[in-house]
């Protein structure tokens, strides 16, 4: 890389930096945060989360022995240090673009990542059956987690941690606590974090004691004694580490997580001592660099930017689906009581950060819980309020149960806001919104629809809400808002498609983001001489049978089925097994993405190389 780094560029292997002095030390997290800085500058990601664990990286680096160890990164978003540490510096050129490394941990990137990541609150677990499944091999290495304060809000770490104390080897759970997550860290948990915070330090003098007694009878006698005289001081001196000692797991804490010293220390002491332990640490999000102090919501993921103001480049005005969607919600609020908001720990990136401020009672950002977000919209609509569920599609994954369960089998009047449908670019395989279609379609009572522009976006949150008494799903792309075909705007009628453009020979059904590229095949086509049926599917389910009936009993030869979600479960395959079965003479083409995993990268990038975009679908049409 350009700059002259003293200390980073001497780095040729991460047990280099088991040789520094502390001077050295310090130089170099100066240096690993100006690197990442300036490539991400470049590149966008996720820079404040990153430069907010550079000391713990390195202090992990020279407490442990990577990769004979293993580090699990929750989430994943704040291991760039790590990864330019370890063996990736000169990687992060192509920092989450198509082809080059991850911005998420990834083995297959990497020996040094252990774990992918990329969903929040997986780290204790896996940390905790990696653990024995080292101790049934009788393997010797050292396990370490990192998780923030706000992926511990998340159901699953309360239910690993609820599982630790049985463990009987080491096993050391680093609490990166910044009082943030994407936005402020809400929750009961937050104002108990908040306790140990200003509380005294806790020492680890219970377990070392409790180690020593524990070898003969008589120290098991007094062991117990002293764990109660323990407690009860702690107690009466208000140490809130006691959240995580009820639960029997060790606590250390709170710790400067800026300072390498301190880290290393607590580290070294609590490697010593065959059970879990939580070290607690306080770090500032986005240290060292002031716009991402001062703004860590904004540097949170972030596009390229200028670094001597902060302010994104290139940045756009244009109309995104999340603008439209918060602009109607807003304005639907306004006028209806009834109507309330839930997030789980996305208010910016779902659109209702303005809802927030306009309707405080009626919004609920649930932290990143989104099981619970969707029981609790389900309580929610029993007594007649509506709410509204804003979940990207891959994190709503994690709700499939609820959906069934708590929502649909009791035809509960929930509407499912699922932003980030389809390709998302940049984030990758964990973050793709490309399962929803089809896990989705699989649940009785519920109704998908997807719009093909703005317009549509608004009159399907109008009709989800006043059209529909049931649970309804609206799904919706990232990125900029296709505002074409404003004059087609058929009121929406349930199970019922759109006719966009009538023609002959081919018919092409799309739905919700691929109608656009539906218009732009027809526009190639035509050039071609070729003038197809366009039809704007708008419901994944119910899918619209009359029409398909229509179109293939009128002269058309081959019908085109688009969507922008895996095959398996598709509407795709739907129509064409209903065509099939229907003994249409009607070659029925799917366009879909592949029953796989999507890798990061530009979205244009991805339909190209995925055949989506409209060229592709040209092609594969005129060569058949
Ligand atoms: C299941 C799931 N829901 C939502 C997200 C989006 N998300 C990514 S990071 C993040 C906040 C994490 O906060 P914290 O763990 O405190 O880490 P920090 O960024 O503050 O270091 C959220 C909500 C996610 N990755 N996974």
């Amino acid at each position: 890389m350009s700059k002259e780094y003293k200390i980073l560029n001497s780095i040729n292997n991460v047990n280099d930096i088991k040789k520094l002095s502390q001077d050295e030390l310090n130089i170099l997290s100066v240096e690993v945060r100006d690197f990442i800085i300036e490539s991400t500058s470049k590149t966008g990601g996720h820079l404040a989360s990153s430069l907010g664990v550079v000391e713990l990286t390195i202090a992990l680096i020279l407490t442990y022995d990577f990769p004979h160890d293993k580090v699990i990164w929750d989430v994943g978003h704040q291991s760039y240090a790590y990864k330019v540490l370890t063996d990736r510096r000169e990687a992060f050129v192509d920092l989450r673009s198509y082809g080059g490394i991850s911005g998420f941990p990834k083995r297959n990137e990497s020996p040094y990542d252990s774990f992918d990541t990329g969903h929040s609150s997986t780290s204790i677990s896996a940390g905790l059956g990696m653990c024995v499944a080292r101790d049934l091999n009788k393997e010797n290495y050292k396990i370490v987690t990192v998780i923030g304060d706000g992926a511990l809000t998340g159901g699953m770490a309360f239910e690993a941690l609820n599982n630790l104390s049985k463990l009987n080897s080491n096993y050391i759970i680093v609490l990166n606590d910044n009082e943030m997550s994407i936005s402020k860290s809400e929750g009961g948990l937050s104002k108990a974090l908040l306790g140990v915070r200003s509380s005294k330090r806790y020492s680890i003098l219970k377990n070392r004691l409790k180690n020593k007694l524990e070898k003969n009878k008589i120290g098991l006698f007094f062991k117990r004694i002293l764990i109660t005289l323990v407690n009860i001081i702690k107690q009466i001196s208000g140490s809130y580490g006691m959240l995580f000692e009820n639960l029997d797991i060790n606590y250390v804490g709170p710790i400067d997580g800026h300072n390498i010293d301190e880290l290393v220390s607590a580290i070294k002491k609590t490697q010593k001592l065959n059970e879990p332990v939580i070290i607690h640490i306080k770090t500032v999000k986005g240290k060292g660099y002031a716009p991402a102090e001062n703004n860590p919501t904004k540097f949170h993921g972030i596009e390229p930017f200028d670094i001597s103001t902060g302010e994104i480049i290139n940045k756009s005005n244009d109309l995104t689906y999340t603008k439209v969607f918060s602009n109607k919600l807003l304005s639907l609020a306004k006028n209806d009581e009834r109507i309330v908001a839930i997030t789980a720990a996305m208010a910016d990136g779902t659109g209702l950060k303005e809802f927030s401020m306009n309707f405080k009672d009626r919004f609920f950002d649930v932290g990143i819980c989104e099981q619970h977000a969707v029981t609790f919209a389900a309580g929610i609509a029993v007594s007649g309020i509506i709410p509204i569920v804003c979940i990207y599609s891959s994190f709503l994954q994690r709700a499939f149960d609820q959906i069934i369960h708590d929502v649909c089998l009791q035809n509960q009047h929930v509407v499912f806001a699922i932003d980030r449908a389809g390709l998302v670019g940049a984030d990758g395989e964990t973050h793709q919104g490309i399962f929803d279609i089809a896990y989705l379609r699989l649940i009785p009572n519920l109704t998908i629809i997807a719009p093909k522009n703005v317009k549509e976006l608004e009159s399907m949150l109008e009709y989800a809400i006043y059209g529909i008494s049931g649970p309804v799903a609206i799904r919706y792309p990232r990125g900029i808002a296709y505002n074409e075909l404003n004059d087609k705007d058929e009121k929406i009628i349930l199970g019922k498609s759109e006719l966009i453009f009538d023609g002959s020979e081919i018919a092409i059904v799309a739905l919700g983001s691929m109608v656009s590229t539906a218009v732009h095949l027809r526009d190639r086509l035509k050039e071609k001489g070729i003038s197809p049926i366009v039809v704007n599917a708008r419901f994944a389910k119910p899918i619209d049978y009359e029409m398909i009936d229509r179109i293939c009993n009128s002269n058309i030869k081959k019908l085109v089925v688009m969507e922008e979600g895996v095959k398996n479960g598709g509407i795709g395959t739907d129509i064409e097994s209903y065509v099939h079965d229907k003994r249409y003479n009607v070659e029925v083409m799917l366009i879909t993405l592949p029953d796989a995993y999507v890798e990061h990268g530009n979205v244009s990038k991805l339909r190209e190389a995925l055949s989506i975009d409209s060229l592709s679908i040209f092609k594969k049409i005129c060569d058949e």
